[in-house]
């Protein structure tokens, strides 16, 4: 739908290569809003929670060290618009960056899979359970009306 959103984070390695405007810049562009923005240092209870899914696999705990030791903040964000859940991660590209097809941002930026500088969200039921988690507070997301988005939106 027109309103649904979805959570995007630049990760640490990312934020270091200053890449975070790049990602900001490809879904403004596109004409997704932005409705919530911060830096965090993720707590490890916060990383595991995210990546609950992942918590059997060989690389959860470095994968958990590397995105809360503090070494560099995530950038998280959530975005809103017509099938941003999907779109997103289009335009993110494969998990592993060496099959993320060229002109997505892992397929720009990124050639290893555990630094592969960002995350979205992968369907609509991880968007809401990710949202809540870093955007948990009151007052956090902004409903708001972009300007000139009846010539992006019909
Ligand atoms: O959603 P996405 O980030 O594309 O991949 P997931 O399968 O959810 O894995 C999350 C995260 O874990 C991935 O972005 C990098 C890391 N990872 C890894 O380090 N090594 C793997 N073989 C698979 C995933
Ligand atoms: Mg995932």
């Amino acid at each position: 739908t027109e309103t649904e959103r979805t959570f995007i984070a630049v990760k640490p390695d990312g934020v270091h290569r200053g890449l975070v405007h790049k990602v900001i810049e490809r879904f403004e562009n596109r004409g997704y809003k932005l409705v919530g923005l911060k830096a965090v240092v993720p707590s490890r209870q916060l990383t595991e929670e995210h990546y609950a899914d992942l918590k059997s696999k060989p690389f959860f705990k470095g994968l958990v060290d590397y995105m809360s030791n503090g070494e560099a903040p995530v950038i998280a964000m959530v975005w809103e618009g017509p099938d941003v859940i999907k779109q997103g991660r289009a335009m993110i590209g494969a998990t592993n960056p060496l099959q993320s097809a060229p002109g997505t941002i892992r397929g720009e930026y990124c050639v290893s899979v555990g630094r592969n500088a960002i995350h979205g969200s992968d369907s609509f039921e991880s968007a809401e359970k990710e949202i809540s988690l870093w955007f948990g507070k009151a007052g956090e997301l902004i409903d708001w009306k972009r300007s000139g988005s009846e010539w992006v939106i019909s």
